[in-house]
């Protein structure tokens, strides 16, 4: 299988996101974690030209409730894209199964029900040192990539909204 550093992309790539505002939502479990998923998602929106009050940071106890917390993003503010970051850990039960499913699926649902980018930063791994290794450790960071994908998606839209294919 192929190594993917999560946080190795071409800086060329990435749209100037100086007028663009997010939401980012961090889930409290496994904070050691989720804490250096928000630290890179915020770092690289800066890197990119967004500006320091135009990042809205919001905590939720579990990864569970990441899609609600996006939701209270999308329904009472005005971002332009919502990062989830969060991360679930194999245990002995289905329990991980669920979160996950449940967080994709919400996902997915408020991207659709809002017409708004709401970006997937969950890490889903078989142990704490699988997402060591993409919180900032050899593999780079999920929130560097979350951070990337939000800023590419709402340049997609923008380029959409301001009549791309209309000509
Ligand atoms: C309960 C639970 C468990 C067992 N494991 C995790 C985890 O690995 N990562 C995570 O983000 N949250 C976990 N949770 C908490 C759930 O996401 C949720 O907060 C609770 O089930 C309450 O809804």
């Amino acid at each position: 299988m192929a190594t993917i550093n999560l946080s190795a992309y071409d800086l060329n790539s990435v749209p100037d996101g100086k007028e663009m505002k997010f939401g980012i939502v961090v889930s409290e479990w496994n904070y050691e974690i989720t804490g250096a998923l928000a630290c890179g998602a915020i770092e690289t929106l800066k890197k990119h030209g967004v500006e320091a009050n135009n990042i809205l940071v919001n905590h939720v106890p579990g990864s569970f409730e990441l899609t609600l917390g996006g939701q209270f993003f999308a329904e009472y503010t005005n971002v332009d894209a919502i990062i989830l970051l969060g991360c679930v850990i194999q245990g002995e039960t289905r329990h991980f199964d669920f979160i996950c499913q449940g967080v994709a699926k919400g996902a997915t649902d408020l991207n659709i029900k809002y017409n708004l980018p709401v970006i997937f930063g969950l890490l889903t791994t078989d142990n704490q040192q699988q997402a060591l290794d993409r919180a900032g450790g050899r593999l780079g960071n999920k929130g560097d990539e979350a951070a990337v994908t939000a800023i590419k998606m709402v340049t997609l839209q923008n380029s959409f909204e301001n009549g791309i294919g209309k000509e």
